[in-house]
């Protein structure tokens, strides 16, 4: 009885142990699990289900072995890879879920999501995630060739890496009155969530004077992360490739 949660893999073809991390993963700890939660930012990068890089066939047939083995698997987008749509969903086996979920595992109330809609500080963040998450705006971009959309990819990658080098850490981490809110309209207990890289568990006072819990994902830099869920609580395991 235990329920696994990931994200922040950042899986490209440039980081190969990263796949290799994360394909034994799969082998050694979800095969055993009762469910498999991606919570976002498993791709470096998407530009569109129809991108025929080796790396995503690799991947989508490697999940579709653990979904067909009676393991489901669900998925929420994150900042990077919002584009994910039920093409790939479907080549996984996998389930898309919306941007917040509440789940009920073993009895726990947990709300699930990947995390960027907490960092609100980060405005200038909001207003580019308000933009490139219009359906309209979207729309275009899957009718641009192949070759013009990775272009505008890689040419938007490397002004983002300019202008998050002047951030600073407190406005990239998520805010507190953001959480609360986020549990309350959920009527849940703990959160789980990634984005930040910040992996830790936190406590959160909520104003009903309950006590509830924010438990944080890490990146898959140089090690891999995940939190397990079962009847007696929540844990979260850090482990090499
Ligand atoms: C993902 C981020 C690049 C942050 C572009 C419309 C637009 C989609 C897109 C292009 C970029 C995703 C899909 C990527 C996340 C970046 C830079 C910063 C902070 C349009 C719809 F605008 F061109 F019309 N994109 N890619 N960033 O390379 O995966 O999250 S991406
Ligand atoms: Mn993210």
């Amino acid at each position: 009885m235990r329920t696994l949660f990931i994200a922040d893999l950042h899986l490209s073809e440039q980081e190969p142990a990263i796949t290799a991390g994360f394909l034994r993963f799969l082998q050694r700890e979800a095969y055993q699990a009762d469910a498999l939660y991606i919570l976002g930012d498993f791709f470096e990068y998407w530009i569109g289900d129809d991108d025929p890089q080796p790396l995503h066939r690799e991947i989508s047939s490697a999940l579709h072995d653990l979904t067909n083995s009676g393991v489901p698997c669900y998925f929420i987008h994150g900042n990077r890879d919002f584009l994910i749509g039920k093409r790939f969903a479907q080549e996984c086996g996998m389930t898309l879920l919306p941007q917040e979920k509440r789940l009920s595992l073993y009895g726990h109330p947990i709300l699930i999501m990947h995390g960027d809609t907490l960092c609100t500080d980060d405005v200038d963040y909001q207003r580019y995630r308000r933009k490139v998450n219009n359906p309209f705006i979207q729309k275009l971009f899957s009718w641009l060739p192949l070759r013009t959309r990775l272009n505008i990819a890689a040419k938007m990658r490397d002004r983002s890496q300019m202008t998050n080098g002047g951030k600073s850490e407190a406005i990239m981490d998520v805010n507190q009155q953001a959480v609360i809110e986020a549990l309350e309209r959920n009527q849940a207990e703990w959160l789980i969530h990634g984005h930040t890289h910040r992996p830790a568990i936190h406590n959160v006072d909520m104003p009903n004077g309950k006590l509830a819990k924010r438990a944080v994902l890490g990146a898959w830099h140089y090690q891999g992360s995940m939190i397990s869920v079962t009847p007696e609580g929540i844990e979260l395991i850090e482990f090499p490739f």
